[in-house]
């Protein structure tokens, strides 16, 4: 199992409020979110499964959430499980079509195939959930870093 540790530092572009990521940095950098994964193999045809902790927190008005991403491989559809906690999830396609699901305990979200997503703890505890994709759905940082949802 891989741990992934996301602080504000590594995300700041993801947020609205520069002012605000500056201000805060000043004083602290706060983990925003945890990723636990689990990969056999990059092939196709296998999965790979990972625990998300996002904290909770905000920064200026937007609550602690998830980078988001497309899958590289636009193929790749997603299914998140709610462990405990609870939050939203955003999707969007590539013409900006928009959809938010809920996320808690024993909730699935279902991911479509060439949807970003983003997910969001909207609540004052952690949110946990399990996600589970193709081992080579790959992941695209770049078009929410500078388009944002
Ligand atoms: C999830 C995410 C995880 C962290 O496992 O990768 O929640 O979010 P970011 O990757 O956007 O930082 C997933 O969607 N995997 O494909
Ligand atoms: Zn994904």
């Amino acid at each position: 199992m891989k741990k992934l540790v996301r602080k504000l530092s590594d995300m700041k572009d993801f947020y609205k409020s520069q002012k605000e990521v500056l201000k805060i940095l000043e004083k602290r950098n706060p983990v925003i979110y945890e990723v636990y994964e689990t990969r056999h193999s990059d092939k196709n045809g296998d999965l790979c499964y990972t625990t998300t902790i996002i904290y909770p927190g905000k920064i200026g008005k937007e609550y602690f959430m998830t980078k988001g991403h497309f899958h590289k491989n636009k193929n790749s559809a997603e299914v998140y499980f709610g462990l405990s906690g609870r939050g939203k999830s955003l999707l969007m396609d590539k013409k900006g079509n928009k959809k938010t699901v809920e996320i808690k305990k024993d909730k699935i979200v279902y991911i479509p195939p060439d949807f970003a997503h983003r997910t969001v703890n909207t609540g004052k505890q952690k949110l946990r959930f399990l996600s589970v994709y193709p081992s080579d759905a790959g992941h695209d940082y770049e078009a929410i870093r500078k388009n944002g949802f």
